[in-house]
């Protein structure tokens, strides 16, 4: 494995198809914290503890006030040169190059990144669908901040250098009851919900199918960046795309550390730093 951006560059040139797969870490630059690590707490909570249909069922309030903060901060983030790099490759590759992010925070779209060369593998924070399985009703880019008056407590800005007592666990907050949360407008018994893809929850099918079919078509390259590839199907695309003959790339200032998370071979390049700094450099 190696992290010679020479060689990267001779490789890049000599690769047809190019598949990316992209993590929380793209938008850490952009000051959005990651699921896992550093950053993976949410007031007392493992933030993917929160990322389940249980934890919805349990304290849907308590949820949603995890994602109205996010929600919140996503709206206020500035897509990085991560996002932005990536947007043009995209654009100088055109139908051979595919990004499936993991991302939900709309900053790779707000960096202007071709939407037919992004495939939104979790879903997105500002897509609301109605938490009762058997009703379609879905929303899309609903940007309302905060969603309802009970969550405005999470979608507040406070000057630099106050602290967010939301993210203080020992500061009590008000609980935010269902009653308060908006019902579907469509069978107006279920809760609204971010459209997002929870554990145990299956991913789009359509979206599934156009990741699968770009792979089948050929890849030569896999750009691997800022994630922990620790969360299936999306991690499973890593070695699905070394089968069909691609080479790993990856960008995480853990590169090196977690090489056999990813699977790192000879001929495999490894980049550890930041995203924002490190693909503009590879792709410029
Ligand atoms: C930087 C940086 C900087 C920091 N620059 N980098 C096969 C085996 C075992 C289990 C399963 C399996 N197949 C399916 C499963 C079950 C499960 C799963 O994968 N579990 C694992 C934990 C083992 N998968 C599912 O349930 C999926 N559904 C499914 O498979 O359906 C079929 C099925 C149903 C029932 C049973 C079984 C199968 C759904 C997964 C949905 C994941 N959802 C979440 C939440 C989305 C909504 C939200 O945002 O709230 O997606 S969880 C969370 O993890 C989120 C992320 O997209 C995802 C991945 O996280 P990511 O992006 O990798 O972030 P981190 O924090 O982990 O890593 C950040 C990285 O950035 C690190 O490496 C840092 O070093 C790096 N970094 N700064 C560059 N500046």
């Amino acid at each position: 494995m190696s992290s010679d951006v020479t060689a990267f560059h001779a490789a890049l040139r000599s690769s047809t198809r190019l598949l990316a797969l992209c993590g929380a870490g793209l938008s850490a630059s952009s000051g959005l914290p990651t699921f896992r690590g550093a950053g993976g707490l949410w007031r007392n909570y493992e933030a993917t503890s929160l990322a389940t249909m249980r934890a919805f069922n349990t304290d849907p309030g308590l949820v949603w006030l995890f994602y109205a903060y996010r929600r919140h901060l996503a709206l206020r983030a500035e897509p990085n040169a991560g996002h932005f790099a990536m947007a043009e490759l995209a654009r100088t590759k055109q139908d051979e190059f595919m990004c499936l992010t993991q991302n939900v925070d709309n900053l790779s779209q707000r960096a202007n990144h071709p939407l037919d060369q992004l495939l939104l593998l979790h879903g997105s924070l500002f897509d609301i669908k109605c938490s009762n399985a058997s009703c379609s009703f879905t929303q899309k880019d609903n940007v309302d901040d905060p969603l309802c008056e009970a969550l405005a407590p999470a979608a507040r800005d406070f000057p630099p250098g106050e602290p967010n007592p939301l993210l203080d666990p020992y500061h009590r907050i008000k609980h935010v009851s269902e009653e308060e949360l908006p019902k579907c407008p469509l069978c107006k018994t279920g809760l609204q919900r971010p459209a997002v893809v929870w554990f145990g929850e299956d991913l789009d099918f359509r979206t599934l199918s156009k990741a699968e079919k770009f792979l089948k078509d050929g890849v030569d390259m896999i750009l691997v960046v800022g994630t922990s590839a620790q969360v299936y199907p999306a991690a499973g695309f890593i070695s699905k795309a070394r089968r069909r003959g691609a080479r790993v790339v990856v960008v995480d200032p853990k590169a090196r550390e977690h090489n056999e998370t990813y699977g790192l071979q000879e001929g495999d390049f490894a980049f550890a730093g930041d995203a924002a700094t490190v693909l503009p450099e590879l792709l410029a």
